[in-house]
């Protein structure tokens, strides 16, 4: 009740304070659900993004970041942003591959590995990805890639065979496919979750960034970071269509020009995030270093049936994305 009064309250003073950007003259309040930790450089900057949109709507859009999963799991966000249950939320797109095999074009092993080459992926995917979200009644707002990807284990692995029957926690369909093509046993695990999953031994293993091993203080339960750089995958920032149909022009302007400095501020902490959190785990005591040529050259295989698998999944769209990148 008291929560209910407060938010009440705050509602009518942004509402007084507000400009009127809307026909009915409110402001409106929005929860943004993320699935990472408040401290994550995704969740910290979609913060920024909430402050910058506040103050370019000059209050009418006031936007609340609910960070660590904690309104929505990431695996609900996007279907609460669609169907209208929050206007605005981020997710990882490529954990949505069974719906489009679009949404993975960044978890193809190997394809783009470093933030130069997954940036260009991604403008290349871009307006594919857009006409793929405006279907599914979403408008894309913002994108932000991960650290590259590598492998994490409780013991010391320089061969696919050093992987056989060891439980992987997976957080897409291309994890759990590189789990399954080097005889791991995938589980889905929410980023949010992963440190109990570690601890109770549910899982032993994952591919991920630095970022998520340091943010959830991976080292007390695993040992070794093997840097692969297998992918860089993208967290997107969508909003309901219907919401966004409902704005007008000025705020709609308002909103993408602070996605965009969001965009770009975000792909530069996910680089700073990069060095800073491999030295984390380092400190943490992990072992972290390249993975061997032995087990990269196998990666490798597995990377050239996944991309098989993925290309023969997006078909005609794929082997566009993949020709505008290589162009
Ligand atoms: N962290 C997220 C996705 C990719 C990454 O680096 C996770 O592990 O869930």
């Amino acid at each position: 009740m008291k929560k209910l009064t407060s938010l009440m309250m705050a509602t009518a003073l942004t509402a007084t304070a507000a400009a009127p950007a809307f026909a009915d003259g409110h402001a409106q309040k929005w929860d943004m659900p993320m699935a990472y930790s408040a401290s994550n450089f995704h969740s910290e900057n979609g913060v920024k993004f909430a402050d910058c949109v506040r103050a370019g709507t000059e209050g009418a859009i006031d936007i609340t970041v609910h960070p660590g999963g904690s309104l929505f799991k990431g695996a609900d966000i996007k279907r609460a942003i669609q169907t209208g249950q929050v206007p605005i939320g981020e997710r990882l797109l490529s954990g949505h591959q069974n719906e489009n095999a679009v949404f993975g074009f960044d978890s193809v092993p190997f394809l783009a590995t470093s933030f130069d080459a997954s940036a260009k992926l991604f403008d290349a995917a871009k307006p594919k990805l857009e006409e793929i979200l405006s279907d599914q009644n979403l408008t894309l707002i913002y994108s932000v890639p991960w650290p590259p990807q590598g492998l994490y284990f409780k013991k010391e692995v320089n061969s696919v065979a050093d992987m056989e029957g060891v439980k992987f926690r997976s957080y897409n369909n291309a994890t759990a496919r590189l789990a399954e093509l080097t005889g791991m046993l995938p589980v889905t695990i929410e980023a949010a979750e992963i440190s109990q999953a570690f601890a109770t031994g549910v899982a032993e293993s994952m591919v991920s960034s630095g970022a998520t091993g340091y943010d959830r203080k991976v080292w007390e339960s695993l040992t070794h970071f093997y840097e692969v750089d297998a992918w860089l995958p993208y967290n997107h920032v969508m909003v309901n269509s219907d919401t966004w149909g409902g704005l007008d022009a000025d705020t709609q302007a308002a909103i993408m020009a602070c996605g965009e400095t969001a965009a770009a501020d975000g792909l530069e902490a996910s680089k700073a995030y990069t060095q800073f959190t491999l030295n984390g785990l380092r400190e943490g005591g992990m072992t972290v270093g390249p993975a061997g040529e032995g087990l990269v050259n196998e990666l490798k295989v597995v990377g050239e049936t996944m991309t098989a698998e993925w290309l023969e999944a997006a078909g005609d769209d794929g082997a566009a994305i993949v020709d505008a990148f290589k162009n």
